[in-house]
Parts: C-alpha cells; structure tokens; sequence
C-alpha cells in the first residue's frame, strides 16, 4: 500500500513514523520548544535522521482549552519552516491544520500532506485543495473546537461512530475528486475522547484498519496516558511505548510521535514480532 503525496509515493508496507514539530508556544507537551526556526529546523532534521518518514509542522496547538491563533498567526509560525524544511529533506511534510488558507500556503511552501484535525467541524474547501493540488489529506475524527471538545464525549458506541464518520468523510472527498490513494484516516484519540474513550478506540482499531483505508494513530504522550498511569507529560514514554506497539500490531499505517528515537525502535521491533506470526512454524 503507498499513500501518494503530491509527488512523493510514502510506502505503507512498513509503518511510517510521523514526527511532531509543534511551532507553538502552548501546545501541551512541547510548547515553546520549536517556535523559533532556529530550533525547529535541526529538530526536524534529528527527527528524519532518528527514522520520521513524514515531518509534521502545526502553528496552532489543538489540546483541550487552546487559544485559537488568527490565520496570519500560525502562517508566520509554519511557513518560514515548511520552506526550510522543503530544500533539505526528502521525506514529506505535512501541515497540521484546521485551515484551508493555511494549508493552501503550506502547500505551496513545500508541504504535500494536509493533516486536517477539524474533524466535524470541517471546511469541504479542505477537500477541494487537496483535490487541486494532489496533496494527500489526512481526515482526523474530532468534535467542536479545542474550547469545546471536553463535553462532547456522548457516544453510543465510539468505535462504530468514529468508524462510521471517518469512511463517509473519505467517500466525501473522493466525490470531491481527491485520489482514494490520497487519503487516510485518523481516530483523533483525546479529540472529544474521555480516557476510556481512547483506550476504547485502540481496542477496536482493527475497525478501522479493516475498512482497507491507511490509519493514522496520534497517542503521543496523551493525557489517557496519563490518567492510565498517573504520570505527567514528560513521563508518558513508556506509556506511548505500549500505545505505539498496540496500534501496529492492529493495523496502523502512520504513528504520530513525539519520541521519534525511541518510537523507530518500538514500532521495528513490533513488525519483526508479527512477520514472524506470519512465518512457517519452526
Ligand atoms: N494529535 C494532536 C495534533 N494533531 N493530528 C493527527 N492526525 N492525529 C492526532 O492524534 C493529532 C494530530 C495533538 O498533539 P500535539 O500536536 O502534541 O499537541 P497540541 O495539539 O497541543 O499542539
């Protein structure tokens, strides 16, 4: 399977790392570290060395409570980095955003993958820039707003629903022209998630790996980490570990990390671990 990025053709065979640069001042477990280039643009680079298949820029965090960031804001956060970025590494860049114009200039700056994160809240004009421009669109579950999103947790069944809403999102942007072997499907765990929520969606991620589209799975150092294990942001290693290695051996395509070392080698060694499942007895 190959998820095709304007022109660069990501293979799925092996689960791709994405690496998280956040160029934000407040995101939840980074905030403040990248927002100057001078930072951001070496991490970048460390990450692709460290095994990032897919370098993830965003201007404007997305955790529970975040201030929103004005259009012009979060252009001058990314832009500057997607540019740099775009002449010195070979593996794409996606632009982590709930803003067409925003992802209209990533792309334009280098940026090939559109990591949506507005979930129901979606703008069609994110499917149509897609569509024009070849880029692959990452279509993320989420409710509300970050200013919103901790009271819509009310779910029947969150697997199904969240199954459900995805696949009809991705046959949406298909009737919207964008390439089926440009689209991928992300659960959002924590977006409008209790903890046990999340862990739920883990659980049943064979769902939505069975749908046959490719699965994005974001749990880095996530607060249903924290609340499994009591521990704070900086302690969610393992925790994310476990979550990672879960999520591969379900199906998932793309992990999205903090961790772009230490995750290289839990998502290796889980691959290793289920090509042997698939090998004659010995
Ligand atoms: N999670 C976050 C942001 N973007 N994109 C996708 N596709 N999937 C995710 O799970 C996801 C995402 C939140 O994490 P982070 O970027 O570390 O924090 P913040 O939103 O505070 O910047």
């Amino acid at each position: 399977m190959e998820l095709v990025c304007k022109d660069h053709k990501l293979s799925l065979d092996r689960t791709v790392l994405m690496g998280v640069l956040n160029v934000t001042p407040d995101s939840f477990s980074d905030g403040g570290l990248w927002l100057d280039p001078e930072a951001a643009i070496p991490h970048a680079l460390a990450m692709v060395s460290e095994g990032a298949g897919i370098v993830d820029v965003g201007g404007e965090s997305t955790r529970p409570g975040a201030q929103p960031v004005s259009e012009e804001e979060e252009l001058q956060r990314v832009l500057p980095v997607i540019e740099a970025l775009a002449t010195e590494i070979n593996v794409p860049i996606s632009v982590d955003t709930r803003k067409p114009a925003v992802a209209a200039a990533a792309i334009e700056a280098g940026a090939s993958i559109v990591n949506d994160t507005s979930g129901e809240e979606f703008d069609p004009a994110m499917d149509e820039l897609a569509a024009r421009t070849a880029a692959a669109l990452v279509i993320m579950h989420s409710r509300g707003t970050p200013a919103t999103m901790k009271t819509l947790t009310d779910y029947d069944d969150v697997v199904r629903q969240v199954t459900s809403f995805l696949t009809t999102r991705a046959d949406e942007a298909t009737e919207a022209g964008v390439s089926t072997a440009s689209i991928a499907l992300d659960p959002g765990i924590g977006f409008a998630k209790t903890p046990e929520q999340s862990l739920r969606l883990l659980a049943g991620l064979d769902e939505l790996a069975g749908t046959g589209w490719p699965v994005v799975v974001g749990t880095s150092r996530k607060s249903f980490i924290g609340a499994t294990l009591g521990v704070p942001e900086d302690q969610r290693l393992e925790g994310t570990a476990a979550s990672v290695a879960w999520a591969v051996a379900q199906g998932a395509h793309v992990v999205r990390v903090h961790d772009v070392e230490a995750m290289t080698r839990v998502v290796r060694m889980t691959e290793a671990i289920r090509e042997a499942a698939r090998r004659p007895v010995q």
